[in-house]
């Protein structure tokens, strides 16, 4: 067998989410998101970005659907819009927000792309949280469930591949911890709160999914890194286990045992920041079994003892990293002063955005994830954010996406070696899109998308270099990958 043979029947993908690429905020009846209403904030996004146009997907999918065929894609991830679905969030169902996903699966099947769909990428009902106050009240968990049954009624029988969450350590620590995100909030016990009711959300609505699409497969996406001891001291490593059960399993104990790891929850409790977890609750979240784990990898981090920073370490970490959340709470409660001290870790590169390269992490994330939870992986999110510039005879020479691309699914294939159950992979992201904080200029796209931060211009699509290497792996099954 050729070195990269990758399955005949691995799903070489590209993702996307509905507010970052759709434009279109009141079309046919959709309602406001807490993104819409954010994006507005004056200095809460890069320029004063928002999604308002986007890259105008609603009214352009049907190209971008062919180039997807084009491209040879065999999967596309996209996020449902609740808000076009149901309007206010829990009541009347919007006929003509449901036609526009079932004629986009229509057309991606018709393409032989077999279509993704994540329930929940951020962009909750604004109407739910300014009737309930969003993810703190569980007649938001009602309401996600009554938004997934008209889905998956409808689109159930077409869809064989679904997410529950996107993310959902980025958006509860971003939208409660940081004030970053929607809903603007900086209180660390009430993100606690709001991502436990998250959690029942979760598993609602996965069982709810079991009950009425037998057949399909359904599980969160994660945005998983290994973290890493800065030494082999061993209280480096105790503080990397921390670190990681605070990181990582804080989430993934929940989605797939049902249980929180029992050192945090102590340390939580310790700082009177922990959730109120019901005997229900509990019952609900063992209940509750998804059938494979989606994967967002784009790094992990390094740490140290909190009481012990060696002199040689390079310096502290201050900013907020989404995917490390590292950083004191300015309200002094601060779970990471007493388990662990992020550093830098000088043996990553980064991306032009700080962002640290390591597909080593990539294939160690697949070996713990697997080990630990005995599911299949889908890779729901990998790629690289770069300032791609389109040349005059409109082209993108990306040759450092197409080497980040190449290194991380190297990785992947050391994991399906190793012997890692790997669904297939969809690349962060098919076109150019809004990143919610760092605006238009960071593209992630394998078609370039011709507007920016400040001008949508006319919002051509350029299919990039990176476009044509991939279309050429895909053909050949991932043999010529490192060509
Ligand atoms: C960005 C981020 C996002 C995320 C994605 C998470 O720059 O805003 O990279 O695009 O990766 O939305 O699921």
């Amino acid at each position: 067998e050729p070195a990269n043979q990758f399955p005949h029947d691995f799903l070489w993908g590209a993702a996307s989410a509905a507010y970052q690429i759709e434009g279109a905020p009141h079309a046919d009846g959709k309602g406001p998101s807490i993104w819409d209403t954010f994006a507005k904030i004056p200095g809460k996004t890069k320029n004063g970005t928002n999604g308002d146009v986007a890259v105008d997907h609603y009214h352009r999918y049907h190209e971008d659907v062919a180039l997807m065929g084009q491209l040879g894609l065999k999967a596309y991830r996209f996020s449902i819009a609740w808000s076009r679905i149901i309007p206010d969030g829990d009541g009347a169902v919007n006929e003509a927000g449901l036609q526009f996903y079932a004629d986009l699966i229509a057309d991606l099947k018709a393409h032989g792309v077999e279509p993704v769909v994540t329930l929940y990428h951020w962009d909750l009902p604004q109407a739910l949280q300014d009737k309930y106050g969003g993810w703190e009240s569980r007649k938001v968990v009602d309401a996600f469930a009554k938004y997934c049954r008209v889905v998956f009624e409808r689109l159930g029988s077409a869809v064989k591949y679904w997410v529950t969450f996107n993310e959902q350590n980025v958006f509860t620590a971003l939208g409660y911890r940081w004030a970053s995100h929607p809903p603007n909030v900086k209180d660390i016990k009430r993100m606690y709160a709001a991502n436990h009711v998250v959690n029942l959300a979760n598993a609602t609505a996965i069982n709810l999914f079991h009950e009425l699409v037998p057949g399909g497969k359904i599980g969160p996406s994660f945005g998983y890194g290994e973290v890493y001891p800065a030494t082999s001291n061993p209280a480096d490593v105790l503080a990397a286990v921390n670190a990681n059960q605070f990181n990582n399993d804080w989430w993934m104990d929940v989605y797939c045992r049902g249980t929180y790891p029992v050192k945090i929850m102590r340390t939580l409790q310790s700082l009177n920041i922990a959730p109120e977890v019901t005997a229900a609750d509990d019952q609900l979240l063992k209940s509750a079994h998804p059938d494979f784990i989606g994967l967002n990898y784009y790094h992990g981090g390094t740490v140290e003892a909190p009481t012990h920073h060696t002199p040689t370490t390079t310096k502290q970490l201050t900013n907020i990293d989404p995917y490390l959340m590292a950083g004191d709470a300015e309200n002094g409660l601060s779970p990471e002063k007493l388990l662990f001290h992020s550093v830098e870790n000088p043996d990553l590169e980064k991306t032009a955005f700080g962002w640290e390269i390591d597909p080593v992490g990539f294939r160690v994330a697949f070996r713990q994830l697997y080990e630990k939870y005995q599911l299949p992986i889908l890779v729901t999110e990998n790629g690289l954010g770069a300032l791609d510039q389109l040349t005059e005879d409109h082209q993108v020479h990306d040759d450092y996406r197409i080497k980040y691309l190449q290194q991380h699914l190297l990785a992947l294939k050391g994991a399906l070696d190793d012997g890692v159950p790997v669904l297939g992979y969809c690349a962060w992201s098919f076109t150019d899109l809004l990143s919610w904080l760092n605006g238009y200029d960071k593209r992630y796209g394998f078609v370039y998308v011709d507007r920016n931060d400040t001008d949508a211009k006319d919002l051509a699509r350029y299919p990039k270099d990176s476009y044509y290497w991939y279309q050429k792996v895909i053909a050949s099954d991932g043999e010529t990958l490192q060509d």
